[in-house]
C-alpha cells in the first residue's frame, strides 16, 4: 500500500518538475509511510527516507518497511543530517510543505542544502489524500458507525438538569469505550440559546425543557475521522423551532440529492444556500456547507463558495447546513457521505426527523 502511495507522490513530483519533497505534516507522513511517530520524510525519485530519533527507531522500521530509516542525533541538526543524505543524489531542488515548516526550520534547511533550490509547495499530498481507497473507506465507515452508536446512546442521557459538559463527557467515554482510538475533534454540545453558536463548547449550563440541543462529534478509528451533527429538542418544540428545523433539513436533502461525481463543491453549497436564503435565513448560515474528512477532520475538498474543484468518486465529505439566530438558538444537521459516480453513499444512519425527548 505504501509503495503505491510513494509512486503516486513521485508521479506528482515529476509533473511539477520537483526532484524531491520533505514531508513534515504528520498526517501526510502517516499517509505516505504508515509511520505515526515524530519525524519527517524525504522522498526523491531514487530514495524514500524516514528521519526520526532513538525513541521511534524500532516503531519506524516496523511501520514503514518501504523506507530507509535514518536515526537523528541530539547533537546534530536534523536538517544537516538530511542534507548529508541527499548530497550524492544531485538534486536540483527540494520541495517542502509551506503550511508545515516553521520559518526557523526553513532557514536551517536552506542553509544546509547548498546548491539545492528549496521550493515551497502547498496541498500536494493533501490532493492525493482526497480520494480514499477501499481500506480508508472501511476505516471511515467504522468510525462513523461508532459515532452513530454514540448518538443513539446519548439520547437516553438528555433530561432536565443534565449539563452540556455531562453530555459531552458521556459521548466521549462511549466513543473510546467502543473501539475508537480517540476523538476526531472537541465535542460540541450547545443547548438553549447557546445553540446559536455554531461551535459552542460544552459548559456547565443545565438542559431545560424547550431547549434545542446541538450535538456535533466524531470518533477516530485507526487514524480516520468521522463527523456528524444532530439537533434535538427537550420536550415539545415551538412553532419557530419547527420552522427552522424543517428548513435546514430540506436544505440538506436538496444538497444530498444534487451531490454526485463531477459537480463542483461550490455548486453543492449553492443548492443548500439558495434554499435557506429563499426562506429568509441567508444571513444565519454563515459557514460552508461541508468539508472533506479523512486523516484530518477538516481537509480537502471544500463544499463552500470557494470549492472550485469537481467532486470525484471516493471523496468523503460532510453535508451540514445550519441556521443560527442570536438569543434564540440554532439548528445544524450533518451527515458524512462518500461521493460515487451517480450520487453519494450516506454513512450516517442516525434519524433526521426532529427528535423530541
Ligand atoms: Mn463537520
Amino acid at each position: 500500500m505504501n509503495l503505491e502511495r510513494i509512486s503516486s507522490l513521485r508521479r506528482k513530483l515529476s509533473e511539477k518538475d520537483l526532484d524531491g519533497i520533505l514531508v513534515s505534516r504528520p498526517e501526510n507522513q502517516y499517509y505516505v509511510s504508515g509511520f505515526d511517530g515524530e519525524g519527517f520524510l524525504v522522498v526523491t525519485s531514487e530514495r524514500a527516507l524516514l528521519f526520526t530519533d532513538f525513541r521511534y527507531i524500532e516503531q519506524a522500521k516496523k511501520e514503514s518497511p518501504d523506507f530507509e530509516v535514518v536515526e537523528l542525533e541530539a547533537a546534530v541538526s536534523p536538517f544537516k543530517k538530511c542534507a548529508d543524505e541527499l548530497k550524492s543524489l544531485g538534486l536540483r531542488n527540494l520541495a517542502f510543505e509551506g503550511h508545515y515548516l516553521t520559518v526557523k526550520s526553513y532557514e536551517e534547511l536552506k542553509s544546509f542544502l547548498d546548491g539545492i533550490e528549496v521550493i515551497k509547495t502547498d496541498g500536494l499530498i493533501e490532493e492525493l489524500r482526497t480520494r480514499k481507497d477501499e481500506v480508508e473507506l472501511e476505516m471511515i465507515r467504522k468510525s462513523q458507525e461508532i459515532t452513530d452508536k454514540a448518538f443513539e446512546h446519548i439520547l437516553n442521557y438528555i433530561r432536565p438538569g443534565v449539563t452540556e459538559s455531562d453530555l459531552a463527557l458521556e459521548i466521549e467515554y462511549f466513543i473510546k469505550k467502543n473501539g475508537a482510538d480517540g476523538l476526531a475533534f472537541h465535542t460540541i454540545v450547545a443547548s438553549g440559546p447557546r445553540s446559536s453558536l455554531p461551535h459552542g463548547r460544552p459548559t456547565s449550563r443545565k438542559i431545560q425543557p424547550g431547549d434545542f440541543i446541538t450535538l456535533d462529534f466524531g470518533a477516530k478509528f485507526n487514524h480516520y475521522c468521522s463527523d456528524m451533527t444532530r439537533t434535538v429538542v427537550l420536550g415539545k418544540p415551538n412553532k419557530d423551532q419547527l420552522e427552522i428545523y424543517r428548513i435546514v433539513l430540506e436544505a440538506q436533502k436538496r444538497a444530498l440529492e444534487y451531490i454526485k461525481s463531477g459537480v463542483l463543491g461550490k455548486d453543492v453549497d449553492k443548492v443548500a444556500r439558495d434554499f435557506i436564503e429563499e426562506k429568509g435565513f441567508g444571513r444565519n448560515f454563515g459557514h460552508g456547507l461541508g468539508h472533506g474528512v479523512g486523516l484530518e477532520i477538516h481537509e480537502a475538498p471544500r463544499l463552500s463558495q470557494k470549492g472550485e474543484n469537481p467532486l470525484l468518486p471516493g471523496m468523503v465529505v460532510t453535508v451540514e447546513p445550519g441556521i443560527y439566530i442570536e438569543n434564540f438558538g440554532g439548528v445544524r444537521i450533518e451527515d458524512l457521505v462518500i461521493i460515487v459516480e451517480d450520487g453519494c453513499t450516506n454513512l450516517t444512519k442516525s434519524p433526521k426527523d426532529l427528535i423530541c425527548l
